[in-house]
């Protein structure tokens, strides 16, 4: 559960992100696919060298569905479900993933927000995508 500070701090976030959900979206996937290679695997269709289109295209996906989720914050698990359904029934993501995305989510925040994103953001916003990574991957059986 979020505090009320905390929820603030997590719109506060999403303000400054709003907008660039592509361009953050794919700048997110490139590190991830860079940092972490084995998460490439889940993206054969991608191709060995994702182009910037087919980033850009999935990066802003992904990033719509976050902000789904800052709009829900009380209501995470409904908003997410048909989410949820797909990445444990379908894409069957394996959830040690979310957190190397999460981390990688931290640092393209970082590097666009340099002092904007201060570090009770940085708390609050790893505290929400968590919870979002929770609901992600609690259908798995
Ligand atoms: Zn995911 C898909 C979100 C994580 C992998 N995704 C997806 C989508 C979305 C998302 C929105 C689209 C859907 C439709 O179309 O219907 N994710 C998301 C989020 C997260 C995630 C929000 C966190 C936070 N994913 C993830 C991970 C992984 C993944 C970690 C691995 C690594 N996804 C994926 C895939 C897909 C998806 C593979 C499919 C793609 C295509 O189809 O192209």
């Amino acid at each position: 559960m979020l505090s009320a500070q905390e929820r603030a701090q997590v719109a506060q976030v999403w303000d400054l992100i709003a907008g660039h959900e592509a361009a953050f979206g794919a700048e997110l996937l490139l590190r991830l696919f860079t940092v972490y290679p084995s998460t490439k695997t889940y993206f054969p269709h991608l191709g060995p060298c994702a182009d910037e289109a087919q980033l850009l295209s999935h990066g802003r996906r992904m990033l719509e569905a976050v902000g789904v989720a800052v709009q829900h914050l009380d209501n995470l698990r409904a908003a997410l479900r048909p989410l949820a359904d797909l990445h444990a029934q379908v894409l069957r993501v394996d959830p040690s993933n979310f957190p190397l995305l999460i981390q990688c989510f931290q640092v393209v925040l970082a590097s666009h927000l340099q002092d904007e994103f201060t570090v009770e953001m940085q708390a609050a916003w790893d505290k929400f995508l968590t919870g979002v990574a929770v609901v992600l991957t609690e259908k798995y059986r």
